[in-house]
């Protein structure tokens, strides 16, 4: 019980790369997994919020289903959303490249670019077909989600070469944090 006396969902472990199932498409959400979902996403926020980070896909937490919430807390505002088996309906023909990270990479970011706007159609958590116009970091944030769930990563999207300096970069922190 938090101060307030609400209950906080429990938290979910994050995967770090390189892990098998960061490379796994997910499968899309079907009726006999709602329980689950409704179970899982507000532990997915609980986490999101506590990493902190603006998105997180059910991959992400070792749950391959096709799952994400973003949340950009515009003004320290909570806005969240959540995607279930979300799609990219139309993506506009300018790109923006902007920095990115990942929680599954911490402390990694590079430059990555994608569409600009996209339209995106997912159900929302009563099961309802719903459709978002996004740009700016919405946009971005959607399709790095997307691409979680695809089991594609943001360094993905760059030349080996700078994938490979960030993969070796993150394993060579990693084992630091672990030593100690
Ligand atoms: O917290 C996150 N920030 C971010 C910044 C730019 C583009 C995408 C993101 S998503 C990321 C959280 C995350 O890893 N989601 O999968
Ligand atoms: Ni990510």
């Amino acid at each position: 019980m938090t101060p307030d006396g609400s209950i906080e969902p429990a938290l979910l472990e994050i995967l770090i790369a390189p892990h098998k199932s960061l490379k796994t498409k997910a499968r899309p959400v079907g009726p006999e997994d709602w329980d689950q979902v409704r179970a899982l996403v507000p532990r997915m926020f609980a986490t999101m919020y506590k990493a902190p980070g603006i998105g997180l896909a059910a991959t992400q937490v070792n749950v391959l289903l096709r799952v994400a919430v973003v949340d950009l807390m515009p003004d320290n505002q909570c806005a969240p959303l959540t995607l279930i088996n979300p799609e990219i309906l139309a993506v506009s023909e300018t790109w923006t490249t902007r920095e990115e990270g990942c929680l599954s990479l911490p402390n990694q970011y590079a430059d990555v670019s994608r569409p600009s706007e996209v339209r995106v159609g997912f159900l929302d958590l009563d099961g309802k077909r719903q459709e978002l116009q996004a740009e700016g970091l919405l946009a971005a944030c959607i399709q790095h989600e997307i691409d979680h769930l695809d089991g594609i990563l943001f360094v993905d999207h760059l030349s080996i070469l700078k994938r490979n300096m960030i993969m070796r970069k993150l394993a060579k922190e990693m084992k630091q944090k672990a030593a100690g």
